[in-house]
């Protein structure tokens, strides 16, 4: 589009939608306006994606999740659209700010964290790679909770994004379907002697679609990806006269679960699980129907793919919908599912490996039990005979009252993934051996990855206007590219512009934390941030231990030379986890206890942003100098953080956990600060038993002055919040392994300090982390995943190249 056409566009929306002149209008009109425009462009590309998809019969894989976090989508749509500057230079024009607009937008929150952050990069780059892919979820009226401090507390309140509308979707009442929940279920025998599941006394709810085009970056493909809503359906609306009657069918798609690691209001979760599974197996089987095709082509055309356990549920339910709506008998139907369907695991903490108690599942999805139990019976027999009893006892479905999530997926699958390499063999040496013993070839790795178009083309466009400069632009197509920077490591002027990028952007996060917290900070100093959930085996808490250090330091020696250090944090936690939340405590009373101090002289500052969410961390990580990564070696499965603070020039201090192991290789040992235990060290203390935290504490002077600090008052206002966490490092002993960590990663980052003194040093390292963040590209990793697991191929452009 023309500049011209732009604006006559929006001119013809303000006053068609607002009776509104350009010059008139304020930000939200024009954000809407821009939007409907936006989306009048990619629905033309949207429709004739789709069509080519049906009439070329392409195979397409459906992605199902229970979170998506896309954050805002207006840059990130004209961007891939191709008319981002286009649009931008029109609105400068007339005066107007394309930021002021982008900012009017709400953030898109329908996750936790990293789980669902990855699914939107996949959403980006399925798009951009041009490969048929199509999201699945829920439509949660209020996503992941507004964080804010109260007397450095934190507190949750409801995150209303659609107040104004959701200007990206659109509500297809035509493709809704029903939902039947609770009730029970018989089996009658029909005059062909056949038995038929008779459902009785059962909820139905109306799923209806909501969708949103996911637009490929300047290649024509736009795909979709759907997210469901429940409703009353018009033949049930007399059952439900009142409100509160309304209610229990309108809550189950409300809230998302604030919770990554337990499951909370356990019921509601699981009718979730069952609403957006059994809509989206519905949805496809319906489409398939449309190709004409026999049942056994099924996987050729269609590929499931379950991400994390929380639609696990898919097994039965394609079982359901195959045998009990299309009358294929059992052998066959599982032979169709088995195929068609592949499993993510994200996790090896045992309580976020989700088991569900069988009286609930009876209670909730009665038929969806049947099978389940039918499944478990089958897995049973057939695994007689080849494997030992007691293997085949531990890798059930059903064990202890409870229906393993996990194991649904792996036995009802062809393909199950860890997301690291570190985290694939743990979970065939360790957490899922049992299973890799039964299926070696279903075991795979798939790296998880970040799109930079929103990481580093949108985020940090100082830094991308550089790369332009010096290698060309042909890493914004193929992010492996970034790679031709590493010929400019030893030339001084890109360095310095480097450093210039950064310093640009870091001035920018100062004035954004002097605008949300009053504090001051200096942007000479180091830039030290720490993003991600707060859980204990992510260890914010052993950065804490290191602040007090330094604040020690600079109380007993004031004339100390350290690099000033400005420690940034966001994190949210679950409103159920108490321990995560007197961290947060904790943090928010020794930042106040150190930024109120003058005898500091700047030093060190502790900044602990509020609300953490995709917006907030597009603003912070173009900014970082330090990326801390510093989880227990064998606890984070991958971490997708580290990835976008290295694409950004953050260099990573880190434990050889996750993806850490694999940005250390891709970097080498010079440019990334590497500490503490090894997965396999921390192994040997769980088979020894011989870890003493307490031990560590009695040795170390130093480290005891740290910990006292929790409990003799020296961090003011944390006296319940300060024992516990005193106790969970001594009494319970240090779960986490933070006091035996501690000591080398003060060395490391003593390391950081003297290095960042020699600015060229570091930004020679800064540069090695930009030019191979490119093999941490989410492009990579769903061509990896579409070759490998789904088996689907990139459709070429229509429209245009
Ligand atoms: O794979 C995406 C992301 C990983 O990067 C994180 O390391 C991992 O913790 C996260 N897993 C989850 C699952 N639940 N829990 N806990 O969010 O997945």
């Amino acid at each position: 589009m023309t500049k011209e056409e732009i604006k006559q566009e929006l001119r013809r929306r303000l006053r068609d939608n607002y009776a509104l002149e350009l010059e008139d209008a304020g930000p939200v009109e024009l954000f809407y306006s821009l939007g409907e425009l936006v989306k009048a462009v990619s629905n033309e590309k949207w429709q004739k994606t789709w069509k080519n998809y049906l009439t070329e019969e392409q195979k397409q894989v459906y992605y199902f999740s229970i979170e998506f976090l896309p954050g805002k989508l207006l840059k990130s749509n004209l961007l891939n659209l191709g008319i981002l500057e286009e649009v931008r230079q029109t609105l400068a024009d007339t005066g107007i700010d394309i930021e002021e607009l982008a900012a009017v937008e709400k953030d898109m929150a329908l996750g936790n964290g990293g789980l669902g952050r990855l699914a939107s990069c996949f959403m980006d780059s399925i798009a951009s790679c041009g490969l048929p892919g199509n999201g699945n979820g829920i439509r949660y009226d209020y996503g992941l909770f507004k964080q804010r401090f109260m007397d450095g507390y934190q507190v949750e309140l409801p995150d209303e994004w659609l107040k104004r509308g959701n200007v990206w979707e659109i509500r297809r009442e035509g493709k809704a379907c029903d939902v039947h929940l609770f009730g029970n279920v018989y089996m009658k025998r029909l005059a062909n002697g056949k038995l038929q599941p008779v459902g009785e006394n059962q909820t139905t709810v109306r799923a209806v679609p909501y969708d949103t085009g996911m637009i490929g970056y300047q290649n024509g493909i736009v795909n979709t990806m759907r997210l469901w809503s429940v409703e009353i359906p018009a033949s049930e609306e007399a059952k439900y006269q009142n409100l509160t009657q309304r209610r229990t069918i309108e809550d189950l798609t409300a809230v998302l679960y604030p919770d990554d690691s337990q499951e909370r209001g356990r019921l509601v979760r699981l009718a979730q699980e069952y609403f957006f599974v059994s809509a989206g197996i519905q949805s496809i089987i319906r489409y398939y129907k449309k190709l004409n095709l026999p049942w056994h082509s099924f996987s050729e055309k269609i590929a499931i793919h379950i991400n994390d356990t929380h639609p696990a549920m898919c097994v039965p339910e394609l079982m359901r919908v195959l045998m009990d709506e299309n009358g294929l008998n059992w052998e066959f139907a599982w032979d169709i599912t088995v195929k068609a369907l592949s499993y993510t695991n994200h996790t090896i903490m045992a309580e976020a490996l989700e088991k569900w108690p069988i009286h609930l599942m009876k209670q909730v999805v009665p038929r969806i039990y049947q099978i389940i139990e039918e499944i478990d019976r089958r897995y049973v027999l057939s695994m007689q005979g080849i494997h030992p009893e007691d293997l085949i006892q531990r890798t059930r479905l059903l064990q202890n009252d409870q229906v393993y999530m996990a194991h649904l997926a792996i036995i009802g699958s062809h393909s199950t993934n860890g997301v690291a390499k570190i985290h694939s063999d743990l979970l065939k040496a360790v957490v899922l051996h049992d299973f890799y013993t039964i299926y070696p070839e279903r075991f795979n790795n798939k790296t998880n990855g970040i799109t930079e178009r929103r990481w580093m083309q949108l985020a940090n466009e100082p830094l991308s206007k550089v790369m332009d400069k010096w290698i060309g632009t042909s890493w914004r197509k193929n992010p492996k590219n970034l790679k031709l920077l590493l010929n400019f490591q030893d030339n001084e002027e890109v360095l310095k512009q480097l450093r210039q990028a950064k310093l640009v952007k870091k001035a920018e996060l100062a004035d954004y934390i002097w605008e949300t917290t009053g504090i001051e900070v200096a942007t000479d100093a180091i830039f030290d941030v720490q993003i991600k959930r707060l859980h204990a085996y992510k260890r914010q808490l052993m950065n804490l231990l290191h602040i007090l250090r330094l604040y020690f330091q600079i109380k007993d020696h004031p004339e100390i030379d350290l690099t000033p250090r400005v420690f940034i944090f966001g994190a949210k936690a679950a409103p159920s986890y108490s321990y995560a939340k007197s961290i947060i405590k904790v943090i928010n009373e020794t930042a106040h206890m150190i930024n109120t101090d003058s005898t500091l002289q700047g030093k060190i500052k502790v900044i602990f942003l509020p609300n953490y969410n995709v917006s907030l961390a597009e603003k912070i990580i173009p900014a970082a100098d330090v990326s801390e990564q510093i989880s227990l070696a064998s606890k984070e499965a991958s971490g997708t953080s580290n990835m976008k603070l290295m694409l950004n020039g953050a260099i990573t201090v880190a434990t050889l956990d996750g993806a850490n192991v694999e940005i250390k290789d891709a970097v080498g040992n010079e440019n990334i600060y590497i500490f503490g235990l090894t997965e396999k060290e921390v192994y040997n203390y769980y088979e020894n038993q011989d870890y003493s935290s307490q031990k560590i504490y009695e040795e170390d002077k130093e480290l005891q002055r740290i910990l006292d600090a929790f409990i003799d008052g020296t961090i003011p206002n944390v006296e319940f919040e300060g024992r516990e966490i005193y106790d969970s490092l001594l009494k319970f002993n240090d779960e986490y392994f933070l006091l035996r960590d501690f000591r080398d990663y003060v060395q490391a980052q003593e390391r950081i300090d003297l290095d960042y003194k020699n600015w060229a040093l570091w930004q020679k390292k800064s540069l090695a982390n930009i030019a191979n963040a490119g093999a941490f590209s989410a492009d990579e990793t769903v061509k990896a995943y579409a070759e490998d697991i789904w088996q689907i191929e990139p459709i070429f452009a229509h429209t245009e190249k």
